[in-house]
C-alpha cells in the first residue's frame, strides 16, 4: 500500500484505532477485519470448564491423565530424572534436529530395540514439538516434496489433524474407519477405501488407541491393511500419541508399526511423550521417516531441519533431557513401564466402573462399548444435544462428538457422571 510520508506519520500519530481517509478509501485500525476464531473443539472445552464456578464440575474433555483424586500426575520416573538433571546441565541450544540421545532412545520405542533400520541409520528423525509438532512438520515436508499429494484421514479422527494438514495446504480426503451402529471398526469399508484410493496415496493411521473412537484394528486386520497398502504402494504415516495406553505395554502398542516394517513399508511416524510420560506441557516428541538408505535419510533429515529452522529454530531442551535420562537408564525405564501400566489399568478400571454404574441405574441402553473400547477415550455415542445437556445441567464438560476422556474419570466422580449420562440418554 503506497502512503505518502505525511499521511503515514499522521496515521501513526493518531495511534491504533484511528480512522482516517485515504483518497476515497476509509481505513480503520490494522486488525478491524479480524473476526474471533472458532473455539477449538477440545481445548475450548477446557476453557469453558475453567470458567465454571460449580463445585460439581467435571472435565472429561481433553485427554489428560488424572489420578483417582482428579489431580494431574507427574510420574515418579520423571521426578527422579529431574533430580538427576537439576543443576548439572547447561542450557545451550540443541541442534536444529534436537537431541541425538533423545532421538536414539525414542526410535527404539517405535521401531524396536534391535531394529536393523536404526543400526543402518536409515531413519531420518528430528525432535519435534510433541505429537502436534511432529505431524505438522511431516505435513509441511509432504507438501514441499510431494506437492501434488493428498492425505487420507480416518472418519472420525482427532480434530486437530484436519487443521494441521489444512494449514500445511495438503488437500484432505477421508477414509471409513468407525461404524456407528456396531461402535466398532468398519473394516470392509476401510479396505474398500484403501483399494479405491489412487496408487501411492498418503494415509494417516493412528498407531494405537485411536482418538476419539477407542477402536483399533486387530492384529490380523492390521496385516491385511498393510498388505493392501503394499499392493497399492500407499504411504503410511503413523500418529502414535498413546503408546502404552492401549495395552499398558509400549512394546505391544507398537505392533501395527512393526507389522508395516516387516512388510517392507517406508513409513513416517509421529511420537509424543505428552501422555505416556505425562510431559504434556514440555512439548516433547519426535518425527521419523524411514528411508531407503543412509544417504537418503541424511538428506531428508536436513530438509526437516530446514523446515524447522524458520519456524522455531530448534526444539526445547528440558523434555528431551528428561526422556533420554529415563530411557537411557534401565532402572528408570523399568519404573516408567510400571507407571504406564498403572495409568492404563486405572483407566480400564474406570471403564468397568462407568459401565456398571449405568447398568445399576437401570439404563436399558447397551454400554458394552465402554469396556470394549481401548485407550484414553470412550466414544459414547451421545449426541451433541445430549452433551450440551450434560454441560448445562450437570457441569460435565466433554467434546460435542460424545467423546469421554476416561483419564478424567475417578472413583469420586464416576457415580455422578453415570447418573448424568443416564438422565440425558434415557429419553432417547
Ligand atoms: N495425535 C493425537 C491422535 C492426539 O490425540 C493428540 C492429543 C496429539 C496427536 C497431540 O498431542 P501432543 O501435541 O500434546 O503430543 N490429543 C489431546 C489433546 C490429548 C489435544 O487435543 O491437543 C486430546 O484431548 O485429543
Amino acid at each position: 500500500m503506497a502512503l505518502s510520508g505525511a499521511l503515514f506519520r499522521g496515521a501513526v500519530g493518531r495511534g491504533v484505532g484511528a480512522v482516517f481517509l485515504l483518497g476515497n478509501r476509509s481505513m480503520s485500525s490494522w486488525w478491524s477485519n479480524v473476526e474471533p476464531a472458532a473455539k477449538d473443539p477440545i481445548l475450548g472445552v477446557t476453557e469453558a470448564f475453567l470458567a465454571d464456578q460449580s463445585p460439581d464440575k467435571v472435565n472429561v474433555g481433553v485427554g489428560a491423565y488424572r489420578d483417582d483424586n482428579g489431580k494431574p500426575v507427574v510420574l515418579e520416573c520423571v521426578r527422579e530424572a529431574e533430580r538427576r538433571i537439576a543443576g548439572n546441565q547447561n542450557m545451550e541450544y540443541l541442534p536444529m534436529g534436537g537431541s541425538l540421545k533423545f532421538i536414539e532412545e525414542t526410535l527404539k520405542l517405535a521401531y524396536g530395540g534391535n531394529s536393523e533400520f536404526i543400526k543402518d541409520r536409515r531413519i531420518a528423525a528430528v525432535q519435534a514439538l510433541s505429537g502436534t509438532g511432529a505431524c505438522r512438520l511431516f505435513a509441511d515436508f509432504q507438501r514441499r516434496f510431494q506437492p501434488d499429494s493428498q492425505i487420507y484421514i480416518p472418519v472420525p479422527t482427532w480434530s486437530n489433524h484436519h487443521n494441521i494438514w489444512r494449514d500445511a495446504q495438503v488437500p484432505q480426503r477421508t477414509f471409513h474407519y468407525y461404524h456407528p451402529e456396531s461402535k466398532g471398526l468398519d473394516f470392509a469399508s476401510l479396505i474398500d477405501d484403501v483399494k479405491n484410493a489412487p496408487n501411492g496415496s498418503f494415509f494417516l493411521l493412528h498407531a494405537c488407541a485411536h482418538n476419539p473412537t477407542g477402536v483399533d484394528p486387530s492384529e490380523e486386520q492390521w496385516k491385511e491393511i498393510s498388505y493392501q497398502f503394499k499392493v497399492k504402494n500407499h504411504f503410511a504415516f503413523f500418529d502414535m500419541a498413546y503408546q502404552g495406553f492401549a495395552s499398558g505395554d509400549p512394546e505391544k502398542d507398537a505392533k501395527a508399526i512393526r507389522i508395516f516394517l516387516d512388510d517392507g513399508h517406508l513409513i513416517g511416524c509421529a511420537q509424543s511423550y505428552a501422555k505416556n510420560m505425562g510431559l504434556y506441557g514440555q512439548r516433547i516428541g519426535c518425527l521419523s521417516i524411514l528411508c531407503e538408505d543412509e544417504l537418503q535419510a541424511v538428506a531428508v533429515k536436513s530438509q526437516l531441519q530446514q523446515i524447522a529452522r524458520p519456524m522455531y529454530s530448534n526444539p526445547p531442551v528440558h523434555g528431551a533431557l528428561v526422556v533420554s535420562t529415563i530411557l537411557g537408564d534401565p532402572e528408570l525405564k523399568n519404573l516408567w513401564l510400571q507407571e504406564v501400566k498403572v495409568m492404563a489399568d486405572r483407566i480400564i478400571g474406570m471403564r468397568t466402573a462407568l459401565r456398571e454404574s449405568l447398568e445399576k441405574l437401570g439404563s436399558t441402553l447397551p454400554w458394552e462399548h465402554i469396556t470394549n473400547q481401548i485407550g484414553m477415550f470412550c466414544f459414547s455415542g451421545m449426541t451433541p444435544q445430549q452433551v450440551d445437556r450434560l454441560t448445562s445441567e450437570f457441569h460435565i464438560y466433554m467434546t460435542r462428538n460424545g467423546r469421554i476422556s476416561m483419564a478424567g474419570v475417578t472413583t469420586g466422580n464416576v457415580g455422578y457422571l453415570a447418573n448424568a449420562i443416564h438422565e440425558v440418554t434415557k429419553s432417547g
